[in-house]
Order: structure tokens, then sequence, then C-alpha cells
């Protein structure tokens, strides 16, 4: 063979070699998992039991007589390990499927991974929130830090649609070691079809807090609709948090999100920061959805935890309008 010839083959082979090494997207995902070991063990846990409620609604809760529609809130830091036992005392299949975090099959919560619960029985699911780190080839895997949830996945169908509507689904928060944690528990509303955690105005949540207090919203939507969240008076950052450490960032200032089911997203902003007190409205801005009651209120009282006629009044006229809206029936 010619010089030339062996030459080209060199390199042919070389370029065979070179292709064959660049990694399929299979390949780095088996990268990124090999390092990471799945939960060795839990660093916290806790037991969810799912209950029947008036109304035909069905949730999660801490104790058999605390069940509620949206079920607890799981926090969790990056790093964390969380063994969650569901006792199922709801008479029907049901399970736990969590967002955003990592489990093996046996804690995927559905039908297609035999992890659901049978009535009467229980059964530990274990969930890991390992933070961001550099995979072997370099690339970054970028962790789990975010505003989740978790949901039925079993009862009805096996994409537990029954389950969702009657109003077995909670939010999960992923905190980044560093995060702001708020002044209050997390305000969670979950948008399901034409429901705020399965309820209409009058009837959904008034959220109460004072002036200059730092509050952490989780927006959820489930079943078939999207939809618009609005937040009157405050806006915040559409990113991971929802606030910004750089006064000189080019991140988009949102005071309304577009929401589709499974979707999630959260935010922390200041109460009544700039504007005061006040009863300020939260709502999907879908105009059908709004007037059908996907309505609730910010209670945003004086610094002192104290309130003023405008802001009762305002209470008043919001309870007032939606339950003329609804013909006067007590509706939960
Ligand atoms: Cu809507």
């Amino acid at each position: 063979m010619h010089l030339k010839g062996r030459i080209a083959l060199a390199v042919g082979a070389i370029a065979v070699a070179f292709v064959w090494n660049i990694p399929s997207s299979a390949q780095l995902y088996r990268l990124a998992a090999t390092p990471k070991q799945a939960c060795p063990s839990p660093t916290d846990s806790t037991t969810l039991f799912v209950e029947k409620l008036a109304h035909h609604r069905i949730g999660y809760g801490l104790t058999p007589s605390t069940a509620s529609v949206p079920g607890p809130t799981l926090t969790m830091t990056e790093g964390d390990c969380l063994a969650v036992t569901l006792v199922n005392d709801a008479g029907r299949r049901v399970g736990m499927h969590a967002h955003g975090v990592e489990y093996t099959p046996a804690s995927d919560g559905t039908p297609l991974n035999a992890s659901c619960v049978a009535p009467g029985r229980s059964r530990t699911y274990v969930f890991s929130a390992p933070g961001p780190s550099t995979r072997t080839d370099g690339t970054i895997d970028p962790g789990t830090a975010g505003y989740w949830h978790y949901h039925d996945h079993c009862m009805g169908t096996v994409h537990g649609t029954a389950g969702i509507k009657a109003g077995l689904y909670g939010a999960l928060i992923v905190r980044r070691a560093g995060d702001l944690t708020p002044d209050r528990p997390p305000f969670v509303v979950v948008m399901n079809n034409v429901s705020i955690n399965n309820r209409i105005a009058p009837h959904t949540p008034v959220f109460r807090a004072n002036e200059g207090e730092r509050i952490e919203f989780v927006v959820i939507a489930h079943g078939d609709l999207f939809h618009t969240f609005h937040l009157h008076a405050h806006r915040w950052v559409d990113n991971r948090t929802g606030y910004t450490s750089n006064p000189a960032d080019t991140e988009r200032l949102v005071d309304t999100r577009t929401i589709g089911p499974a979707d999630s997203f959260g935010f922390q902003v200041i109460a009544g920061e700039g504007v005061g007190p006040g009863a300020w409205m939260y709502h999907c801005h879908v105009q059908g959805h709004s007037d059908a009651g996907m309505s609730g209120i910010l209670y945003v009282r004086r610094a002192n935890g104290t309130t003023t006629k405008q802001e009762r009044r305002a209470l008043q006229r919001w309870k007032d309008e939606h339950m003329a809206g609804m013909g006067g029936m007590s509706h939960h």
C-alpha cells in the first residue's frame, strides 16, 4: 500500500475512533448516575395518611385526622434523602408520585412499577435530592432544587386521574444551601381544573401575612386546563427562586405566569412591599376561570399584625361578590 493510502486509512481509523468515543445521551446518563448512590440512608422520614374527606375529597395528612387538600408541604434541602411512609385509609388503591427528586422504580408510585398501596396497607417511598455536581465527562448535573409537587398516580386510572381530581396532591420544595427561607409556611395554590385547592371562591384560601414579611407562594396546576396565575400589587423574578441577589440581572420580572397540568413554580416576595397593607387578590387570569371562582386573597396586615377597615371591607366585598356569583350557595 502506498504511503498516501496508509495515511488515509489511519486518519479514517482515528475519525471512526473519535466518533465512537462521543458519548451517546444514554452514556451521559450513565455517567451522571453512576457516582451518585441513590439514598444510602434516609436523613429524614415522615408518615402520610391518606384519608377520605367531606365532599368526595381525599387528602394526605401527617395524622389521620389532619388530612387536607392540598396535602402537607414537604421540604427538603439538596443533600437530603426523605423516606415517606404512606398509610392507605382511603379504601381504594392510592400512591404517591413525586416530581423533581430522584428515586428508584420502587418509589415511582405507579401501577407500572408496582409501587401503589392497596387499601389498608402501607408502603415507604424514598426520595433523594442531590445537589449540583460535575459529571465525570465535565458536564454539569444541575441538582434538584426547585418548587415541585407530589400526587397520586394510582387511583381511578394508571395515571391517578381520579386521585388528583379528589385532592391527592401537595407541594414539595427542594431548597439549595443558602436559599432564603420565608417567615411563614409557604402558601400553596393548586389550580385543579376550575378550582383552587378543590375549592371555589369565597371558600378558597385567604393567606394572611404582615407587611414586610418574606412570604412564599408555591403554584401547581392539575387537571385538564391551562391557567394564568396572577398576584395583585406584587411581582417576582421568573427564575428558580422568584428573587434575585443581583440588581444588575436581566431576568424577567413577572406578576402573572402561565401554568399547565403538572407544572409548578414558586417565588418569594415581601408582603405589601411598596404598596402597604391590603386585601390583595390572587387569581387565575383566564376570565372564565376567575369568574367561576378561581380567586383568593393575600391579606396583608400592618407590620404589627393589626388590620385596617379598608382591607376588612375589601375582604368582605370579595366574599359577598363571589357568594353572589355562586347564587349564594355554600359550596366547598
Ligand atoms: Cu385558570
